[in-house]
């Protein structure tokens, strides 16, 4: 048995059932050995950066530990963007990748990244891109490597592992007696009983003197499958509960206590009831950007902070915690409920909040006829959208649109990069969450920047019969780099540029196209695609007048602008 081969059994043992990446002489033999797997679907990208980003999506929500591939030097290379969002997200994932013959090191051969000769010192870039990276030195190693490699991205908080294979390990057999089936043991990431009983005194006691409590649960409710356990706590205590965009839909959005998103592309509501809020309970938060108004410095000011987070490094890392949990995001409020079983509602008076305000919005007034407003698009997804369907956002202000204005029912999912963002990520890593959830609608609502940043993997949808449903949100813009630009510079620049006919192209890549231009349209064609089990592409070009609400003011977009240029104004006539 080949190194590689031995690397494939080792995915079959742990349940890997999909393989993302690209070609390459030093990828050869995986190629080979991948192919004639029985259990896993092999998909060569048209580029590694898409491999990277469907392996994400394989693990996003399936618990399984996504695996993506390249040849060595530039197809390595181009696996650190989903290897950055792996981390990110916390998403299990092993990337391999090959690396010249060791022999010739220092001579600048093709593909060499051994740091000599001018050479790119890809170890240290793995290393710098991973929990840890292995760099396979004997052929004999192999299985310790790759079982310490799969148990290393799934336990703890996941994240990216990485094995470069040199070239001179695949060509013989690894020496007799040395491959063995290897074992992945994921140990629950079990809270510490003391903290949670102190924790729980402190929710309870808070009660009892009737304050405030208030629930915001982050990506990492969602990731650890925490739905019922949020729920039983809201509900046991009649405390309302607000999401970040990451956390949202742990509990349906129309539940009476689920107020709604918080902080950036927040709804008005939920940052009422923040303030009001005496005591917050932070379940599976990183407080990311985005998710805290830029890191605001008076957002538990006044207020008493309990933390539960499945990495102690979160812990007290932007907010300091008055009682704080380290643990797996379900187990802890399975420990938490179980301490406040007793505490039956009554002995303090639930805290009655306004019902979340976004459908009277006055955002969503369209003022360009012929154009959709993306608010309403994002509406009519949320309407039309089949049971556990799941929505993907990627980097833009069409994130934006869709997390504020989507109502998720039970089960529904809706998902957005994390904390390194990059655009294509979701564009892509839709056909890796389709694969792991064949039974599942996957809809990816995308920038035409993301899209023409990264659409050619339509192409791999089709080979591989992937039908996944792409929504561009067709602006002609990058309209988030547009509105930072008109709000901190005053002057947009380069941020404009034409679309391509997307019906024709996806006719060209043999997959459905539609272009629409209003909201009935876009209800047909969706209703259409939904229905064709094809990949599709939905053209929809909205209206670029209509801003949305992604600031790091709590008073929303238009405030922030609005305060910026009368600064400015001001500024200029000092
Ligand atoms: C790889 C990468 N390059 C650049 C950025 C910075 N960026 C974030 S959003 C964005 C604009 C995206 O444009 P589009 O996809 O059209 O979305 P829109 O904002 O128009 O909805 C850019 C350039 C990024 N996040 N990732
Ligand atoms: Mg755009």
């Amino acid at each position: 048995m080949k190194v590689y081969e031995a690397i494939v059994k080792g995915l079959e043992c742990v349940g890997t059932e999909a393989a993302f990446g690209g070609a390459g002489e030093n990828a050869a033999s995986l190629m080979v050995a991948l192919d004639e797997s029985r259990s896993i679907n092999a998909v060569i990208t048209k580029h590694e950066q898409a491999a990277s980003f469907m392996a994400c999506g394989y693990a996003m929500l399936s618990g399984r530990m996504g695996f993506c591939f390249a040849t060595a030097g530039p197809g390595a290379f181009n696996l650190f963007s989903g290897m950055g969002v792996a981390m990110s997200d916390s998403y299990p994932m092993l990337a391999v990748s090959g690396y010249s013959r060791r022999e010739w090191t220092g001579k600048g051969g093709l593909n060499e990244t051994s740091g000599k000769a001018g050479t790119p010192d890809s170890r240290k870039m793995f290393d710098a891109c991973s929990k840890k990276s292995f760099f396979l030195e004997r052929r004999e190693d192999i299985c310790d490597v790759m079982e310490e490699a799969v148990n290393v991205a799934c336990n703890g908080r996941p994240g990216p592992v990485h094995i470069t294979v040199p070239y001179d390990l695949t060509l013989d057999d690894i020496p007799a007696g040395h491959y063995r089936d290897i074992e992945l043991k994921v140990a629950p990431v079990t809270p510490d009983l003391k903290k949670v009983r102190q924790a729980a005194e402190l929710l309870a006691e808070a009660l009892k003197d009737r304050k405030k409590v208030l629930v915001l649960a982050g990506w990492g409710a969602v990731r650890s499958g925490a739905h019922r356990e949020v729920r039983e706590l809201i509900e046991r205590l009649q405390v309302p509960l607000v999401t970040t965009l990451d956390g949202k839909g742990i509990v349906p959005e129309d539940h009476p206590l689920a107020i709604g998103v918080f902080a950036d592309s927040g709804h008005k509501t939920a940052w009422k009831t923040w303030l009001d809020a005496e005591v917050v309970l932070c379940v599976g938060n990183s407080f990311m950007q985005h998710a805290t108004f830029d890191f605001r410095d008076d957002l538990f000011e006044g207020k008493t902070l309990v933390h539960v987070n499945i990495d102690e490094r979160e812990i007290d890392k932007v907010y300091k915690a008055d009682r704080a949990i380290v643990g797996d995001a379900r187990l802890s409020l399975v420990a938490l409920n179980a301490e406040l079983a007793g505490l039956a509602p009554g002995p303090f008076t639930p805290w009655t909040t306004d019902r979340r305000d976004y459908d009277e919005d006055e955002d969503i007034l369209n003022l360009q006829p012929g154009k959709i407003h993306p608010g309403e698009m994002a509406q009519a997804i949320s309407r039309m959208l089949p049971d556990r369907g799941i929505v993907l956002a990627d980097a833009g202000a069409h994130l934006a649109w869709l997390g504020h204005y989507l109502e998720l029912r039970d089960g529904q999912v809706f998902r957005k990069p994390g904390g390194f963002g990059p655009m294509a990520g979701n564009t892509n890593g839709a056909i890796g969450v389709k694969m792991a959830h064949p039974d599942r609608t996957v809809v990816a609502g995308v920038g035409d920047g993301c899209y023409l940043l990264s659409g050619f993997e339509l192409m791999t949808a089709v080979a591989h019969k992937v039908p996944v449903i792409w929504v561009i949100f067709n602006d002609n813009e990058f309209k988030l780099i547009k509105i930072y630009q008109l709000s901190e510079l005053m002057k947009p620049a380069l941020v404009e540029f034409p679309n391509p006919d997307w019906v024709a192209y996806a006719k060209a890549c043999g997959a459905r196209g539609y272009e629409v231009h209003s909201l009935d349209e876009f209800e047909r064609a969706f209703a259409d695609a939904l229905a064709s089990g094809e990949p599709c592409l939905i053209d929809a070009h909205i209206t670029r007048l209509a801003i949305p609400n992604f600031s790091g003011n709590p008073r929303g977009m238009w405030a922030t602008i609005a305060e910026r240029v009368r600064g400015r104004m001001q500024k200029d006539r000092d």
